[in-house]
């Protein structure tokens, strides 16, 4: 059965009391040790009372503009910091990002995510983004743009353009955060966030998993994110794709039991969505290297968005083809509808 879209309506109390914003570590640590059925059974019973659990939005992710970027995070191919062997670029052109938008709506996909390797975009820089999510909306695809920190002013220009999301991670949780980067802090990431929240895009944030973090760091990484004011509406968990020639990449070259533990990754899944019930949990980065068991037991857990296509941004994703397969044995179909939580308005009124 398909709920009512939440959008249609307002939330009811029993909804809003279970948006809870004031999770304490604790708690988020005691879902964590949960015997791991248990915890599963109940993520997967959370999932259903807020999704289909058969229907999987589908996401097509862009590099609209590639490598040379100042910031130095431990994981990325693209910091000019890292010897990946990536090649900058410059921004592309309106007309070919249109045209891939176009080829990923012909291929099923309903949320078009365009990235670029910057601290910040420039101001010159934002006449072409604003065109890019003008025409990528236009073609009925939602859209959503990762463009590094961004000004009250820039988040308003892309509000005003009609971006519907803005995706910012915070990565991790806040003590283990400069262990990864040093170009940037914790509180400019929230920054950022709060801004975008401000001008009224729908928030994208979420992080990596292994990247060497303790379940302690986990356990903060979730905190963050459910304890924020309004719940981020799309919550990215990546697995770390380790790329030779960064410093997360080498580490775990040299270090291969640092790798994280599959059910550890879904332990993250399934905390996620428990913690933040309506948010759209995608099951992003590493899937190329993940079995089909284990995002089999993702999808279980709540995650309901992937990445399709063979490529990420710079590191190869699962395929069309595998996922077809995948999605073929698992009985899993395409999300057609809009996002759930696209546009809650407020809470209704006690009886
Ligand atoms: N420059 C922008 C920024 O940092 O916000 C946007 C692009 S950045 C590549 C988007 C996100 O991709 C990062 O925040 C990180 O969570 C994720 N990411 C980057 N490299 C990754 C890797 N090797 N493995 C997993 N996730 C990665
Ligand atoms: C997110 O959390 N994952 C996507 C998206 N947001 C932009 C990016 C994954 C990047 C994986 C590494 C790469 O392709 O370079
Ligand atoms: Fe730059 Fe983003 Fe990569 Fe960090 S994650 S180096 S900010 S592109």
């Amino acid at each position: 059965m398909v709920p009512t879209r939440i959008s249609e309506r307002h939330l009811s109390q029993k909804e809003a009391t279970a948006l809870r914003t004031d999770w304490t570590r604790e708690e988020i640590a005691d879902l964590f040790n949960l015997p791991f059925t248990e915890l599963l059974f109940r993520a997967a019973t959370v999932h259903r009372e807020y999704h289909p659990p058969e229907q999987i939005q589908l996401c097509t992710l862009l590099s609209i503009k590639t490598g040379g970027c100042p910031e130095d995070c431990g994981y990325c191919s693209q910091s000019v910091k890292a010897d990946s062997g990536v090649e900058a670029t410059k921004l592309m052109e309106v007309q070919s990002v249109l045209q891939r938008a176009a080829q990923a709506k012909d291929q099923g996909s309903q949320r078009f995510c365009m990235g670029a390797a910057w601290r910040n975009p420039k101001d010159r820089d934002m006449p072409a983004i604003v065109e890019i999510v003008k025409g990528v909306r236009a073609m009925g695809l939602e859209t959503c743009m990762t463009l590094g920190m961004l000004t009250p002013k820039q988040a308003d220009m892309l509000k005003e353009a009609g971006l519907d999301y803005y995706n910012h991670n915070v990565d991790t949780g806040p003590e283990y955060y400069e262990r990864v980067i040093s170009t940037r802090n914790y509180q400019d990431r929230l920054d950022t966030l709060q801004n975008v929240r401000d001008a009224g895009i729908n928030v994208c944030s979420g992080g990596i998993v292994g990247m060497g973090e303790t379940r302690e760091d986990r356990v903060g990484f979730v905190h963050t994110l459910a304890t924020l004011e309004r719940h981020p509406e799309s919550v990215p968990v990546n697995a770390l794709v380790p790329v030779k020639g960064t410093v997360l990449g080498d580490m775990l070259a040299d270090t291969p039991l640092a790798k994280i533990d599959d059910i550890e990754f879904v332990r993250t899944v399934a905390v996620a969505r428990m913690t933040m019930p309506m948010s759209m949990v995608r099951l992003s980065a590493g899937r190329e290297s993940m079995s089909e068991a284990t995002q089999a037991l993702c999808f279980m857990a709540g995650a309901n968005s992937i990445f399709t296509g063979d490529k990420l941004l710079t590191a190869p994703n699962a395929g069309d083809d595998s996922d077809a397969a995948l999605f073929a044995k698992l009985g899993l179909t395409a999300l057609t509808q809009e996002e759930p939580m696209r546009a809650c308005k407020a809470v209704e009124p006690a009886e």
